[in-house]
């Protein structure tokens, strides 16, 4: 089974973002893929904007992510879930997700990421790359450096999320992220399409 998602640009998406808006201007400007994350909703409101925002992705033709809930990931078709140390074990997850689902996996430090060197991930999110005031309990970032050596040691895609911006996602590709996850830049721009074209010049 083959499962490729294109990690190049992922909006993340901040519980109130205004959709379909926000999404079809990113799209437009190259976001790859889009993350639903949120931790405050309940099931009921998680689900209905899981919903809404893949029948949007489905339009334009990007993969979903949805963030923690495999449940839900799996109850709506997504292309795939985005998972982390708190969440559920990596390979329960692989074994309740069909072959078809990818998985997305958040490491917050070297040994974390040696780890995750075992499982057959989409993708690795490292996280947070540099300074972010988008998650209250972000881990010390890796900073360049620590993403370059995250480079060396992994296999896996590499995505590199916190704190990314037009201005510093050359440097960060060239660092060796195959990918950069963002949330503020994007979502938060008054012009998502041109700030997504920015990150991909
Ligand atoms: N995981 C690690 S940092 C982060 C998440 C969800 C937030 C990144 O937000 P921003 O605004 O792109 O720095
Ligand atoms: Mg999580």
């Amino acid at each position: 089974m083959i499962r490729n998602i294109d990690v190049a640009l992922q909006l993340v998406l901040e519980p109130h973002a205004q959709v379909p808006w926000l999404i079809q201007e990113a799209v437009r400007g190259g976001v790859t893929c889009v993350q639903w994350r949120d931790k405050f909703f309940n099931d009921n409101d998680f689900y209905n904007r899981a919903v809404e925002i893949k029948s949007i992705c489905y339009e334009l033709k990007v993969p979903l992510i949805i963030n923690d809930r495999v449940d839900i990931a799996l109850a709506i078709g997504a292309a795939g879930v985005h998972l982390g140390q708190k969440d559920l074990p990596f390979e329960v997850a692989r074994g309740i997700l069909p072959a078809s689902m990818s998985i997305g996996w958040t490491v917050e430090n070297f040994e974390e990421l040696e780890e995750a060197e075992k499982y057959d991930v989409e993708y690795i999110g490292i996280s947070p790359v540099l300074l972010t005031s988008t998650k209250l309990d972000a881990a010390p970032p890796f900073g360049i450096e620590g993403l370059q050596r995250a480079r060396k040691m992994s296999r896996h895609k590499l995505v590199a999320i916190g704190g990314m911006t037009p201005e510093n996602a050359s440097a960060v590709r060239a660092a060796g992220a195959d990918g950069l996850a963002v949330v503020s830049a994007i979502c938060r721009s008054q012009n998502p399409y041109e700030t997504a074209k920015a990150f991909l010049k």
